[in-house]
């Protein structure tokens, strides 16, 4: 990677290793007020932990990683970063940052304390809207930044198909630009204008159901950079081949279309939207676990090819011929393998039958530790491990593979615990986003603090497990020694089938995501619009 690009690069894993620090010293706080454990000084309330804690980690690290990354991946697969790019890179990260600052701010002061989803009617200040406006403006930026070096790159190379990594980079970032205008929407004209008392009342359901049109591609913004590691980074990394490009960037396309009219999978519980419109977008729910099970299909087929290569032969050898003690490789494979079970958990929580009993309890937030805050999480780790040397000029050691798996492990079991006590507990009833509470000694949630101070455990052991990272990362950005470490970028296998030049058709792909959130969104949006009660409090519409 260019000196310059790294620079770029380094300055977003900054702010997002630092993002990680503070939430996750906001979450060991938390978990252990929810379990009765410690009382909160100085007035910090347990509800402000938790908006901190959802914001820093799920917005602020993955975001800031996942543009760090994708700027260092540009720049080894389509070379430097064109002036213009360049410099709009710069001021997304400038305009994000200070949206950043903002908004945590606000939380600090405990004028943001609304949550992650910052449902209405929680309200916040005005400035914590206006962060997030200006966070939002700046990965627009960066966005634009990434889609623009890419335009130029083909039109220099007169290709009609870019590299895989840019591809997925760019169909990552188009995602993000869909999904945004929700939340972009909602919050401009909804919550700015509501909070500085323009207006007396806002559409709750109006404003929910534009959060999740957001919310749910958000998850795939996230996961898709790890794919991108698990498709073009882990087959270098295993001395293997990509099994194929053609299925990889299929995977994306379907993401893309599949994961953005599918927002009602997270309100089959609300009140005011047909059921009809619940049950179509449950199919579509349906539709986007395929491109997963495509992934896995390709990883499965990826490590059996390599592994005979190098002369497995029993049906499963191939298992002991990966390299279990590269950490590029270790914390990818344990987010792999911890994705089988969060993927199922996925399905259970889109039937919706079982979204019945699930639904705003434990076991949805047992749910997204697994997958983004292990799997996701997980496979960050892998790629800082070697992205960082790599962008500083340094190595990363023996000794360090070594401190690296160890963390990876500790993530691991203290997920198991945490996660594993707060699915079990969540099917006992037990509600999310509770401070410490008895219920007046009720029987029932008496018997759920038992599983309250698992996750305490599980919390601590993780809590051990971020100082360790920033240890790690520390060495590796600043005392690691000098010297030259690869980004590994995949090849694909000689045997793989040539891809169609359709998949990389923008216009195509853009028409039919049009088409499938109109079939999806236009006439229960209109309905809310018309039916929302008049003179029910928060029942206005802007
Ligand atoms: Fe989810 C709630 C449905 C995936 C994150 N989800 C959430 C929330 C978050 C979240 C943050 O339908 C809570 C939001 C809130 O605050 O309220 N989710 C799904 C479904 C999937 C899914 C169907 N979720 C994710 C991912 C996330 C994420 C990914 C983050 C990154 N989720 C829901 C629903 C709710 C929900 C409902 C609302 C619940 C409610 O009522 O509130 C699917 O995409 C999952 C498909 C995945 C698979 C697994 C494939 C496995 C692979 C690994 C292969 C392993 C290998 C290794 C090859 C089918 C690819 C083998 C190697 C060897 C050596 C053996």
């Amino acid at each position: 990677v260019d000196r310059s690009d790294a620079k770029l690069s380094m300055a977003h894993l900054y702010v997002a290793f630092g993002a990680v620090l503070l939430g996750g010293i906001a979450g060991l706080l938390q978990t252990l007020v929810r379990s009765g454990t410690i009382v909160l000084p100085a007035g910090i309330g347990y509800y402000q932990l938790l908006t901190a804690h959802g914001i820093l980690l799920a917005l602020v690290f993955t975001t800031y990683f996942i543009i760090g990354f994708f700027y260092a991946g540009l720049s080894r697969t389509l070379g430097k970063f064109y002036d213009q790019p360049y410099r709009m890179a710069w001021l997304g990260f400038v305009i994000m940052t200070f949206g950043t600052v903002l908004t945590t701010v606000m939380i600090l002061l405990n004028e943001g304390t609304v949550l992650y989803t910052f449902y209405a009617p929680l309200k916040a200040s005005p400035l914590f809207y206006i962060g997030l406006t200006f966070f939002i403006i700046g990965t627009w930026l960066a966005g634009g930044a990434m889609c623009h070096q890419y335009y130029i790159c083909k039109k220099v190379s007169k290709k009609k198909l870019s590299p895989l990594f840019a591809f997925m980079a760019v169909s990552t970032m188009v995602l993000w630009f869909v999904a945004t205008i929700g939340v972009a929407a909602s919050v401009l004209f909804q919550f700015i204008p509501w909070s500085l008392g323009w207006v007396d009342g806002i559409n709750i359901l109006l404003s929910r159901t534009l959060f999740w049109y957001f919310g749910h591609p958000l998850v795939y913004f996230w996961l898709l950079p790890a794919y991108v590691c698990w498709y073009v980074i882990i087959p270098e990394i295993i001395g293997g081949k990509i099994f194929s490009d053609a299925l990889a960037r299929l995977s994306f396309v379907l993401f893309l279309l599949f994961s953005i009219p599918v927002g009602f999978h997270h309100q089959l519980l609300e009140s005011g939207i047909s059921p009809f419109w619940k049950f179509l977008q449950v199919v579509l729910t349906f539709m986007v676990i395929v491109p997963s099970l495509m992934t896995a299909f390709s990883l499965f087929a990826t490590f059996e090819i390599s592994g005979r290569r190098k002369g497995a032969s029993s049906l499963f050898g191939w298992f002991k011929k990966l390299p279990w003690k590269d950490a590029r490789f270790f914390a990818p494979m344990v987010g792999m393998l911890i994705f089988i079970p969060a993927g199922a958990g996925g399905i259970i929580n889109a039937s919706n039958q079982m979204n019945q009993i699930v639904h705003n309890t434990l076991w949805v937030t047992g749910h997204f530790h697994l997958t983004v805050a292990s799997s996701v999480a997980l496979t960050f780790f892998g790629i800082a491990y070697w992205l960082i040397p790599h962008l500083t000029g340094r190595v990363l050691t023996g000794r360090m593979h070594q401190l690296a798996n160890l963390q990876t492990i500790l993530w691991a079991v203290g997920m198991f615990f945490m996660s594993g006590a707060m699915h079990t507990v969540g099917l006992l009833g037990a509600p999310r986003r509770t401070a410490y509470t008895t219920y007046q000694d009720n029987p029932d949630a008496l018997g759920w603090i038992p599983y309250e101070v698992t996750m305490a455990l599980g919390g601590s052991i993780l809590f051990i497990a971020i100082i360790l990272l920033i240890v790690i990362l520390t060495d590796l950005a600043f005392f690691a020694p000098k010297g030259k470490e690869d980004f590994p970028i995949g090849t694909v296998a000689d045997q793989a089938e040539k891809t169609p030049v359709i998949l990389e058709n923008w216009r195509l792909w853009l028409t039919v995501v049009t088409i499938l959130i109109l079939v999806a969104y236009t006439v229960p949006v209109v309905h809310m619009i018309e039916h929302a009660p008049p003179g029910s409090p928060g029942y206005k519409f802007w």
